[in-house]
């Protein structure tokens, strides 16, 4: 199930290779599969709502839930109007910058702590695709390390904050005020060319999210956290300042 969280560090780096299966279906361009993700993405999120109405409760955690703008609810307010939007550009091979715009829907804050891109995460999710298919999900909260998820989930995630949580006598877990959103992801930040399980090639992914529990981390234990030593430069591929072949943030020298 998890498999659709592997590493995407050395998915970005080879990205852009050729390999061996892929020499019959030219790669397509990045660039161009950017603006056809962005405009289907664009078209679902004008096309739908979400149940806003049920989160007006601030006692209760309903279920995030997308609908079709149709019907009784062709006056709904739609997700376009309600989501954010964060440019993430993606370096090529040739080191030039395609730039991809993901957008992210904050339905519930939360009153812990954001994430940095770079923290672990205690998390359930579920992950569509833009035609409703569902490609994986966990409803019970599973910790993701987000150095290890596609670059797209990563960099939605600081929208949302952690909540907090209770242990009854029985030590039954109880989580209050925590973070509930979606991230709208193109292609090019998910797995593009790349088939995965049920998830077709070139394909924008949808993930719902409910964010528990946010740990900082010091991924290398060198006193200086990940955040702070983790693609500094926004490029999308960790920084290597000393040049030896390991990423700063898993460097303890
Ligand atoms: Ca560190
Ligand atoms: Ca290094
Ligand atoms: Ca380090």
């Amino acid at each position: 199930m998890k498999k659709f969280f592997i590493a995407i560090i050395s998915f970005s780096l080879g990205f852009f290779s050729c390999k061996k299966e892929d020499t019959v279906v030219p790669i397509r361009d990045v660039a161009e599969q950017a603006i056809e993700d962005n405009q289907n993405i664009e078209d679902f999120l004008a096309a739908h709502f979400y149940n806003y109405d049920d989160f007006l409760d601030l006692d209760s955690n309903p279920e995030l839930t997308f609908d079709s703008l149709i019907g009784e609810n062709a006056s709904k307010t739609p997700l376009k109007d309600q989501v954010l939007k964060k440019v993430i550009r993606v370096k090529k091979s040739d080191s030039t910058f395609v730039n991809h715009t993901l957008y992210y829907l904050i339905a519930r804050e939360g009153e812990g702590i954001h994430p940095t891109s770079v923290d672990s995460t205690y998390l359930a999710y579920e992950g569509r695709l833009l035609d409703g298919a569902v490609f994986d999900f966990s409803r019970t909260p599973v910790w993701f390390d987000l150095t290890q998820v596609v670059r797209g989930f990563r960099e939605g995630m600081p929208g949302l904050k952690g909540g907090t949580f209770e242990v009854a006598e029985n030590n039954t877990v109880t989580f209050r005020n925590y973070g509930q959103g979606a991230i709208f992801i193109p292609s090019g930040l998910g797995y593009f060319n790349t088939s995965t399980g049920s998830i077709p090639s070139y394909s924008p992914l949808i993930f719902k999210i409910n964010l528990y529990l946010v740990k900082q981390t010091d991924h290398d234990g060198d006193g200086i956290l990940t955040a702070d030593e983790f693609d500094q430069d926004g490029d999308g591929i960790a920084d290597d300042t000393d040049g030896d072949g390991i990423y700063d943030y898993l460097d303890k020298n």
